[in-house]
């Protein structure tokens, strides 16, 4: 998993309005409702939820510490959804205290290995990887018109990549899975059977126009493999394709570096 850096979101919040509305305009859903469709929610519209239920976020000192403005961000990208969140006052411990003396309803927190989302109702547990690979693969599904018997390419096979092979493959697209580590590729093909696993990408994405980047690789998507009808989810930083397909990709592309992981994982927390 990449480490972000403070200057990696430091312009998220002040974008999100306009981010949300594009979403809206790209998938004909805003962030919510592709989070709430990535989680297969069926309790109606979240309404009620917003008026009752507050979300913390504590912020975590171990290993690398603090990431500055990270929780803050976290605050603003839930917020953006309607529910009323804050940051705790104090970091690890004290921090947890704090959150459940205010009744809070999900707690975020995130360490250097985890970032997840605890429900302190019903114990759901929602991780941040996993669920930004399923609202990435819901957005893939919106954008190409429905994944069913479509055919994607899924680069990586951690747990972005299992994430997005569960609502693929339950959405009943053919998934072709490539990861450097076969081992995981086959631990993939394990979790979904119907997965098959190449032993290189390249000419696959040449012959396919979906694809889904779930490593944290750079450059690994190069621009004789899109084409007009190439569409692409790309999860977090870095973004792997090659600066020269920007002109050619234009918006046929989902990435961003928390907001659609951290609206998933919320939903996910409170389904
Ligand atoms: O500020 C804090 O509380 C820090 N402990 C937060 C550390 C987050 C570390 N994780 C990451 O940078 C990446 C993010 C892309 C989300 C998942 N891992």
């Amino acid at each position: 998993m990449t480490l972000l850096k403070s200057n990696d979101i430091s312009g998220i919040s002040e974008n999100l309005y306009k981010y949300n509305k594009s979403m809206f305009n790209k998938l004909g859903k805003s962030l919510a409702e592709v989070a709430m469709y990535a989680v297969n929610w069926e309790k109606g519209s979240y309404e009620d939820y917003i008026k009752n239920d507050l979300i913390a976020i504590v912020p975590i000192t171990s290993g690398n510490g603090i990431i500055d403005g990270f929780s803050e961000t976290i605050k603003n990208i839930i917020e953006i959804t309607g529910f009323k969140a804050f940051v705790t006052d104090n970091s690890d411990v004290q921090g947890l205290e704090e959150a459940y003396k205010r009744r809070v309803k999900i707690i975020f927190i995130a360490d250097d290995d985890k970032f997840i989302a605890i429900n302190t109702c019903n114990y759901n547990i929602a991780d941040n990887s996993f669920n930004t690979g399923r609202g990435y693969a819901a957005a893939l599904d919106l954008m190409s018109g429905g994944l069913r018997d479509r055919t994607v390419v899924l680069i990586g096979a951690g747990s972005v990549g299992i994430g997005a092979a569960s609502f693929m493959t339950a959405h009943g697209a053919k998934v072709l899975v490539y990861d450097i580590l076969r081992q995981k590729a086959e631990r993939l093909r394990d979790l979904f059977p119907e997965v098959e696993i190449l032993t290189e990408f390249h000419s696959a994405l040449k012959n396919n126009n979906l694809i889904f980047d779930a490593t944290p690789a750079k450059n690994i998507i190069m621009k004789e493999y899109i084409s007009e009808s190439t569409l692409i989810s790309a999860p977090g930083i870095p973004l792997g394709l090659e600066k020269d397909c920007m002109p050619i990709i234009k918006d046929r592309l989902i990435h961003d570096v928390l907001e659609l992981g951290v609206v998933t994982m919320l939903f996910h927390a409170l389904s």
